[in-house]
C-alpha cells in the first residue's frame, strides 16, 4: 500500500508516490503507523546457528541478546583494537569520525571494517554472518559498521529511532531486509548508557514528520531531530511491550531487526559503554536513491555490496 504524501522536491515526490514507507513527512498521515510489509525472519532453524527458540525471540521482540558471544581473549584483543583506533590522530576532524554534540570527545567511528584489519575479521565472522543470513533470508553484505564509544561522564544519548526509516529515508534502502549485530565491546550496565530497545516496534513503520535537512548526517549522527517518531506513537508502542535494556559483561551479542525502535541515555558514569556494530543487509536489497532526501549519504554510512573504502 503506497501513500499519497506531500513534498515540494519533484524527485522526492515521484519517490513517495511509490513508497510503502513513507516519511520525513510535511504533515502527519491519519495514523500513527504503518503495517510492516515484510516478515521479520525469514530464514529457518536448519539453515543457521540459532536455535528455534532464539529465531522465535527475534520473531517476536525484534532483537536477541546473547551473553557471552566472544571468548574474554577476543574481547581483550577487540578493546586493544578499540583504543588503536580512538587514538588515531589522522581520524581526528574526518567525515567519519564523529564527536560527542558538546564536547571533543569521539561519539561514533564509523567505516571500522575498512579501517582495522581485526574488526574486518570478525565483521566477515561466520558466527555472525551465519545468524545474519539466517534472518534476513539470503546473502548479506555490509550496510554500515561503527563502533559509538559512549564514553564516561560524556557520552551523550541518542533518541528513539528506526535504523530503517534513516536508512529507507536517505540511503535508498527499500525493505526490511537487513539486521545489526552490535557487540559489547565494554561491560553495559543500567547506569552507563545502554542500547534500549522497543519489543515488538518493528512490526510497524512510523512515519516522521519534517523534510529531511540537505547533509543531515552531519546534525543527525551527534543529535537527530528528523527522524524520530511522534510521542504518539512512542508512547503508545511503550504501553503496549515496554522498553528493554540488555546488560551484561563484554562479549555479549545484541542482534536487532532494522526497524525496531531504539535509543539510548547518555552515560552518567565513569565507565565507557563501547559496542562494535555491523548491519548486514540482503544483497538483493542494496541501496538505491534514497526516498525522502534530496542527495546520497556518503559511502562511509551506506557501503555499496562489494564496494571498498578508504578513509
Ligand atoms: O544514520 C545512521 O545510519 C545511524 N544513526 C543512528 C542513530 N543509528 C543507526 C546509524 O548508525
Ligand atoms: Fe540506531
Amino acid at each position: 500500500m503506497s501513500v499519497q504524501t506531500a513534498s515540494h522536491n519533484p524527485s522526492i515526490r515521484a519517490t513517495q508516490s511509490r513508497d510503502p514507507y513513507p516519511t520525513r513527512l510535511v504533515r502527519p498521515l491519519d495514523m500513527p503507523w504503518i503495517n510492516r510489509q515484510e516478515a521479520v525472519v525469514k530464514g529457518n532453524v536448519s539453515e543457521g546457528p540459532l536455535d528455534q527458540r532464539q529465531l522465535d525471540d527475534f520473531e517476536r521482540n525484534g532483537f536477541l541478546f546473547e551473553p557471552d558471544f566472544l571468548s574474554p581473549d577476543e574481547v581483550a584483543e577487540l578493546r586493544e583494537e578499540l583504543k588503536v583506533l580512538l587514538d588515531c590522530d589522522e581520524y581526528a576532524g574526518k567525515d567519519f569520525s564523529i564527536t560527542e554534540p558538546d564536547s571533543q570527545e569521539i561519539r561514533s567511528l564509523f567505516a571500522v571494517h575498512f579501517l582495522s584489519e581485526r574488526f574486518a575479521r570478525l565483521a566477515k565472522d561466520e558466527r555472525l554472518v551465519g545468524r545474519a543470513r539466517q534472518i534476513v533470508g539470503g546473502d548479506v553484505y555490509i550496510h554500515q559498521s561503527r563502533i559509538n564509544y559512549k564514553p564516561g561522564f560524556e557520552g551523550k544519548g541518542f533518541s528513539w529511532h528506526s535504523d530503517f526509516e534513516t536508512w529507507h529515508a536517505e540511503d535508498g534502502m527499500s525493505a526490511m531486509h537487513a539486521v545489526s549485530a552490535s557487540i559489547v565491546l565494554t561491560d553495559n550496565h543500567h547506569y552507563n548508557g545502554p542500547l534500549m530497545l522497543i519489543p515488538g516496534s518493528h512490526r510497524v513503520f512510523v512515519p516522521c514528520l519534517g523534510e529531511t535537512p540537505d547533509d543531515h548526517h552531519k546534525q543527525s549522527l551527534k543529535t537527530q531531530e528528523f527522524g524520530v517518531p511522534s510521542r504518539k506513537a512512542l508512547r503508545e508502542l511503550i504501553g503496549r511491550s515496554g522498553i528493554e535494556a540488555p546488560t551484561g559483561a563484554a562479549g555479549g551479542l545484541l542482534l536487532f531487526d532494522c526497524n525496531t525502535l531504539h535509543g539510548s541515555n547518555a552515560n552518567m558514569s565513569p565507565d565507557p559503554r563501547s559496542n562494535v556494530f555491523f548491519v548486514y543487509n540482503r544483497v538483493d536489497n542494496a541501496c538505491g536513491e534514497p526516498y525522502a532526501a534530496k542527495r546520497r549519504r556518503p559511502a562511509f554510512l551506506a557501503h555499496a555490496p562489494g564496494e571498498s573504502w578508504a578513509p
